[in-house]
């Protein structure tokens, strides 16, 4: 079997779930993640066979946090299915690695990011976006993760002080190792490529507009993933990148390109702090018609009615939206959690309780 056929898979890691696969049962790895669906790609496959799949109804209950369901990197358990189907995702192999954003509000669940990956790459670029602070929260999850970790500053070509450089560089190395890149001039750009292993897996992450996905397209050669100019960062954070995909180089070391911090950051926000980020669509809510208003097409929405004139960006409710809703469904796996807890309460209560009939029964009275 050709190794980039493996996809960074390690067969020898693997040994034991591999022979214990039913006939009709295939070993494949994440190569995208769009919300629910994975694209899964044949480890052993002489062919590019892909396909979509979700994970079955049985991992779904059995899966006690999200970091027990499939996400990019990992090597799944699933049938053969074509083109037009979803096959269903059986188990999750054991991780090697699994690169986690943690939260600082220890009631909330880890996010997973990234599984199996060998090499984390923090992208920050030269000209703006440069924080010691963030470097040392991403050192701190690559540490736990399992993963190695570097910096990668890019868009070198638009620092001409070659001093400032050197001096980033040097305050850099103490957090990580780093290096100095341009995907336009090309500058350090073919020593990088040469030091991505074959069969490994190496994961860019970094604000969004630092260049992960041009970095990516000139290491493959083309314009395969999606960029966006800068001009159109507006500072509202559009990411050009929404999902995570991985992708195979020519000289058989695995990438994986992903969407910007700001999906990265909702994990560190509560309740309080959604109000405070977004006062604006707050103070308009207090003087909607209803209390309880959801600002969708509620008569007297103070919100709807601040979009039509001009005065509130429709996409700003729209990412207000998106994050509660990110909220809710954290506080419902609490929930969950928390019933789970009940009923072992409970179990326990009745199991003695039982336990007591029986040596009554024994031992009458
Ligand atoms: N000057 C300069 N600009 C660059 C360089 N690399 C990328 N850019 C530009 O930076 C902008 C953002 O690049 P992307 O690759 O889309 O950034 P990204 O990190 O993938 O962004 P998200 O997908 O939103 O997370 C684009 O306009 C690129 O052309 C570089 O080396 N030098
Ligand atoms: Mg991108
Ligand atoms: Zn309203």
């Amino acid at each position: 079997v050709l190794r980039s056929n493996l996809l960074g898979f390690d067969s020898d890691y693997y040994r034991t779930y591999y022979d214990q696969l039913d006939s009709d049962q295939i070993v494949a790895r994440v190569i995208e993640q769009q919300k629910n669906s994975f694209r899964l790609k044949a480890i052993h496959s002489p062919t590019a066979t892909e396909w979509w799949g979700a994970p079955s109804g049985r991992l779904l209950r059995e899966a006690r946090d999200a970091a027990q369901l499939p996400v990019i990197g990992d090597f799944v358990v699933t049938a053969p299915g074509t083109e037009n189907d979803r096959v269903q995702i059986f188990a999750v192999l054991p991780r090697k690695t699994l690169l986690v954003r943690r939260s600082v509000h220890s009631e909330h669940e880890p996010q997973p990011l990234a599984a199996n990956v060998d090499h984390v790459f923090v992208v920050t670029s030269l000209n703006q976006d440069f924080n010691l602070n963030r470097l040392h929260r991403y050192q701190t999850i690559i540490k736990q993760s399992g993963a190695e970790g570097s910096v990668l500053l890019t868009k070198a070509d638009l620092e001409n002080d070659s001093n400032r450089l050197a001096r980033i560089l040097e305050t850099v190395q103490t957090i990580l190792p780093a290096r100095i890149l341009s995907s336009y001039s090309g500058v350090g750009i073919d020593e990088f490529a040469q030091s991505l292993a074959p069969n490994k897996s190496h994961i860019f992450v970094g604000s969004s507009g630092v260049g992960k996905s041009t970095l990516i397209n000139r290491l493959l050669g083309e314009e395969r993933l999606v960029t966006r100019s800068i001009r159109e960062y507006d500072g509202r954070g559009r990411h050009a990148t929404t999902f995570r995909s991985l992708t195979l180089l020519a000289s058989g070391a695995i990438v994986i390109d992903s969407p910007g911090i700001r999906e990265l950051s909702l994990w560190d926000i509560d309740d309080g702090d959604l109000e405070d980020t977004f006062k604006d669509i707050g103070q308009l809510a207090h003087s909607c018609k209803y209390r309880n208003c959801a600002h969708e097409s509620e008569p007297g929405c103070a919100v709807q009615q601040a979009i039509e004139v001009g005065l509130l960006e429709a996409s700003r409710l729209k990412s207000y939206r998106k994050l509660q809703k990110e909220m809710r469904f954290y506080e419902r796996q609490e929930d969950k959690k928390a019933q789970l807890k009940e009923k072992e309460r409970w179990k326990t209560i009745s199991k003695a309780a039982k336990k007591i009939a029986k040596i009554k029964r024994h031992y009458p009275e």
